[in-house]
Formats: structure tokens, sequence, C-alpha cells
């Protein structure tokens, strides 16, 4: 608690300091904090993952201080709940080092929000058109480009490379355990490469993405009826708009849980595709070019299949990287997201018209 407090007095000041955990991160903690009376969201940044927080910190500032500008201009009222709110630390800068080395930032909390892991169709169209929306906000961002704060990190090829290197290494001895389920995607490996070969073609743009685009990163008020703000900005950076697109429906359309063990809950909700592409579309339709619409349904395999690659990659390092609650805990998501992913292949046809036949309704 002591330790709490004085990261909270390197940003403001004040007497009664209450702290309790928050949120479900795979990746930074994050805590709700009260000084005297009024909230912040604290988190403790996962620097071994984010490597630069400096820059990542100024992606953050440069991205809501143009949201919230745009905001402004159309003249919304409660600006407060719709974008995040970076408070500075005493020392000017928008992060706090600590003595042990840890990085600290402080936001204001959203009051009355709640986030959900799985929604339904209604909430999906309103979460398509929040992503939509905070895509075409920043299209028109001035400056040089964002910091990748991660390098690669929607890079299905480089994915691949270090899932390779995993495989090679067996660092935890567990690779003839799951040599079935690294063969199952090595045969899909050089399909799930067709955005970076279509990009190298010049034929589909990097655009600033959330690259995060969970279902539980988006606050909806405290009735659960409409959208609030999009949070979780560690990752803004260009990318291609497919994947936005697919982890949402990765995280969103899926009739179970992201790690479920009873596979026969995971697979595709169509409702929730379809309700949601019409959302996005809604928003988006008017900057994308014909290739990316034609390929954002890949994108739910293509975010999918990499969410499969990413976990197995963990599972065999030893779970180095994200965030388990047991020892097989990253097995299990690995297992849930391939079954997701089976669903996906079989249904490809299907949601691709979902898309091609939303899409024409729209103009
Ligand atoms: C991580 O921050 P969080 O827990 O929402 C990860 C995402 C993964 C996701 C899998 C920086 O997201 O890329 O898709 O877990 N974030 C990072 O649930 O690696
Ligand atoms: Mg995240």
């Amino acid at each position: 608690m002591e330790k709490f407090k004085e990261v909270v007095k390197s940003f403001v000041s004040g007497n009664d300091i209450q702290v309790a955990p928050l949120g479900a991160g795979h990746i930074n903690d994050s805590y709700k904090v009260s000084v005297d009376g009024k909230e912040f969201v604290l988190q403790r940044i996962n620097h071994s993952i984010f490597k630069n927080v400096p820059e990542l910190q100024n992606n953050i500032l440069r991205v809501t201080s143009h949201i919230r500008s745009k905001l402004k201009e159309r003249g919304i009222t409660d600006i407060e709940r719709r974008v995040l709110n970076l408070i500075p630390a005493k020392n000017d800068k928008y992060y706090y080092q600590d003595a042990d080395g840890n990085y600290w930032r402080l936001m204001d909390y959203i009051k009355d929000s709640k986030t959900f892991d799985s929604i339904s169709p209604e909430l999906a169209e309103k979460a398509g058109e929040a992503f939509g929306d905070f895509q075409s906000m920043l299209a028109d961002m001035p400056g040089k480009p964002l910091f990748e704060t991660i390098p690669d990190f929607h890079n299905i090829e480089s994915r691949l490379e270090i899932f390779r290197k995993a495989v090679r290494n067996d660092l935890a001895w567990r690779r003839s355990q799951v040599q079935y389920i690294i063969d199952a995607m090595e045969n899909r490996a050089d399909a799930m490469c067709l955005s970076e070969r279509l990009h190298r073609e010049g034929k589909l743009p990097k655009r600033i993405n959330h690259c995060d685009t969970k279902v539980n990163n988006i606050l909806f008020d405290s009735e659960g009826k409409e959208v609030l703000c999009v949070v979780d900005l560690d990752t803004v950076m260009p990318g291609y708009v497919l994947s936005d697109f697919g982890d949402f429906m990765r995280t969103g359309a899926n009739n179970g849980k992201e790690d479920d063990t009873v596979l026969s809950n995971v697979s595709v909700n169509f409702a929730v595709f379809e309700a949601y592409t019409k959302g996005y579309l809604r928003k988006a339709k008017a900057f994308l070019t014909d290739v990316e619409i034609d390929n954002l349904a890949f994108g739910a395999k293509l975010m999918t299949f990499m969410q499969v690659i990413r976990f197995l990659t963990d599972y065999l390092d030893g779970d180095l990287y994200y965030k388990i609650k047991y020892p097989r805990h990253n097995l299990d998501r690995t297992l849930a997201q391939w079954k997701l992913l089976g669903s996906m292949e079989t249904n490809y046809t299907r949601l691709h018209n979902i898309v091609k036949w939303t899409s024409a309704k729209i103009y």
C-alpha cells in the first residue's frame, strides 16, 4: 500500500488514498484508485513487453488529443466520458518511474461504465460503429506516423518466425504434447500470409489501427446500452483494418470464451458477426478500398489463427508472455482458439457473404 501511495502522489496530491485491483488484462496491471473521493485508473505498464514507455505514452497522448478535438468539433458535451484522459505526473511527464524501474501511468476513471466479455447483436452493432469511428477519426491525424509500440505486432510472417523458433527451442519440453497442433497450423501458414503479400504488392494499405479490439476494450454505459469509449490504447499503431475487424470478431463473435475448456461452446456467433459488420461498415465504408472490404472476413480467420500461434508459442516457451491462472492455461486458450478457427473456416463463405451483402446495402 505504501508503494501505491508513493506512486499515486507522484501524480496527484491527497490524504485519503484507496487502491483496488481492476480489470482482467493479460499484460498490464490495473488498479482503481480513489484520492479524496476522486477516482482514477492506475496502471503499471509491462515494460518487458512495451520497451519504450516514453514513446508509448506519447502515442496515447497524440491519439487522445486528436480524438478529443474531433469530439469537440462535433459538439459532444460529455467528452470526459468519450475519450481517455491521461494525467501528467508532477515531473510533467505522462508516466512515473519508481525506484524499482517500474513504469506507471494515471488516467481519469470513467464513471458509470462497464465492460463485457461477450455481447448481444445490438451492442455489437454499436461496437462496430465505435471502432469504425475510431479509425475514421484518426485517419487525418497530423504529424509523423505513430511509433510501433511492439514492432511487427500483427505481422503474421514475423509471428510465424517467432513460433517456429519456439518450436525449435522447445524450452519447456512441451513440444511432443502439442505436435499435432503445430502441424495443423503449419498447414495453414502460407495461406494466412495473404495480407502481408497484398501489402507488398501495394494492394493493402496501413492505417492507424487500435490493434487490440477485444470486446472488453470497449466501455459501455452502466445500463450496457451505449458505447462510451474505446480503451487500452497501448497498441494503437499502423496496421491493416482487417486486423481490427478480425480481432473484434475473434473475441465478440464467439459463442464461447477465449479460454473455454468446453470446446462445444466455442463457435462463430453469426448474429454478432453480422451486426458488428453493419455498424463498422456504416462508419468505415467511405474510407475503405474494395480490397480492404473484400478481406475483412479473412481478417477474422487471420486474427484467430494468429492468436492460436501466439498462445501456443507462449505455451512452448513455458508461459513467459501472457499472465496465466493455472499451468495449462495457455494450452486451453490455444485449443479454444483453434476450435473457433475451425468454425470460421467451415463457415467462411457465409462470413464472406455477410460482409459482401452488408457492404452492398451501405452507400
Ligand atoms: C493481450 O491487453 P490484453 O490482455 O487485452 C494482447 C493481445 C491479445 C490478447 C489475447 C500487448 O491483450 O494482443 O490478442 O491479450 N496484448 C498484447 O487475449 O500482447
Ligand atoms: Mg491490451
